[in-house]
């Protein structure tokens, strides 16, 4: 497949040199106007961008010099793949508009935008377009109005709000499947909660399942100061709490189980039965899949979690799957965590945060920062 861009003064030159550069067989995938400011005196003027493709294995592509690398440095390869990834991206992403055309609930253009920018077909359908996007024709202004619709739709994004709970003692308790950061949560929480705030923290961890899980939180516990209780049933863990009845918050670690095993989120669940209130947080990994954040949060609904953490936005190189999670399941999100530092590596969840790590998805599309990325849209917190 080759794929290349003209820019044209009108759609009839543009054509031409499609059709002399790369024959009659070339596939038309993309046109759209553009504004640079090659006009008289350097005023701004409309030009036409054709994108256009042919397959190497047509009469005409048959023949022709693939692309080649040698003769680049490890770098210039390097960005090359990329621009080459994201050609191949944006075709597909076109042609899947082109099958879908009959069905798309929003023009083909805009579909293709939000496609860029990893957001699935199933969250571009809730995209209301807004009126001045209707009626604005011109290459910028339209771009910003798209980049505008993106946004809102990021500030439908639920964020809740910090520290829930009534007056007097909180209780929280965070589940998850194994290994996403549930005990490293718990401690940098634990120190903002002391440090900063000059609360009265305590810990209790029912993760008496892995050897050395309880090893983990007693260190931080000890370097941190506060009391650890380890409970292995719900009377445990209803003691643990009495002694500790005079905190300002508990936080409560669990054993990371697999959410594929029914039976071990039913033992979290039965542990965590007692009578006072505990605020569930469910704790999910950003570098994990859609589909399976979705199957973890499906097994974890059994203990009725309120919100979300994602943790390792850092090893995240695409936020897409984390935020189609959110706009599909419209669950609030707490907070963010951001490495393995205890306890620097964590912020609470802002829409402003879940835009920037959107936008940066999409490097061939020239992002207007400055007063889009804002924290926008008009929910409350939760
Ligand atoms: N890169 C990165 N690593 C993290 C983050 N949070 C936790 N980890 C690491 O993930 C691993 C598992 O963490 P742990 O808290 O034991 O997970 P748990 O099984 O859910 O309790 C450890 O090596 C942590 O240092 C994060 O935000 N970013
Ligand atoms: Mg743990």
């Amino acid at each position: 497949m080759n794929i290349k861009t003209f820019i044209a003064n009108n759609s009839q030159e543009a054509l031409r040199k499609v059709k002399e550069e790369m024959g009659p067989e070339a596939v038309i995938l993309k046109t759209r106007t553009i504004t640079d400011s090659g006009g008289t005196n350097g005023m701004a003027r409309e030009r036409i961008e054709v994108t256009a493709a042919i397959d190497y294995d047509s009469p005409v592509g048959r023949g022709k010099e693939p692309f080649s690398f040698s003769g680049l440095d490890f770098h210039e390869k390097w960005e090359a793949l990329e621009a080459r990834l994201r050609e191949i991206t944006h075709f597909l992403i076109a042609l899947e508009a082109s099958t879908a055309d009959g069905n798309l609930s929003v023009p083909r253009e805009h579909y293709i935008y939000y496609r860029q920018f990893g957001i699935i077909p199933e969250n571009i359908h809730r995209i209301r377009p807004s009126r001045r996007l209707a009626a604005s024709s011109s290459g910028l202004g339209r771009k910003k109005e798209l980049q505008q619709c993106l946004l809102d739709l990021l500030g439908s994004i639920k964020i809740a709000k910090e520290s829930p709970g009534s007056k007097g003692r909180r209780i929280y308790a965070f589940v998850g499947p194994t290994g996403v950061g549930k005990t490293t949560t718990i401690a940098k929480l634990a120190a903002l909660y002391k440090i900063k705030k000059r609360m009265k923290v305590a810990l209790v961890t029912v993760d008496t399942y892995r050897i050395g899980a309880v090893a983990q939180l007693d260190t931080y516990a000890r370097i941190m100061g506060v009391p650890l209780e380890v409970a292995d049933s719900a009377e445990d863990l209803r003691r643990s709490l009495k002694r500790h009845e005079h905190a300002d918050v508990v936080l409560i670690d669990t054993a990371g189980r697999s959410p594929r095993n029914p039976e071990d989120v039913s033992r979290i669940r039965e542990v965590l039965s007692v009578p006072e209130p505990i605020y569930h947080y469910l704790v999910l990994s950003a570098t994990t899949e859609l589909d399976n954040l979705l199957a973890a949060e499906e097994s974890f609904g059994v203990v009725s979690f309120k919100s979300i953490i994602f943790t390792k936005l850092d090893e995240a190189i695409d936020a897409s799957a984390m935020v189609n999670f959110l706009l599909k399941r419209n669950k609030p999100v707490s907070y963010f965590t951001t490495g393995q530092n205890v306890p620097e590596d964590i912020e609470p969840a802002t829409r402003k945060r879940i835009a920037e790590l959107i936008l940066r998805r999409n490097r061939t599309i020239r992002v207007e920062h400055s007063h889009e990325v804002r924290e926008y849209g008009s929910g409350q917190p939760t």
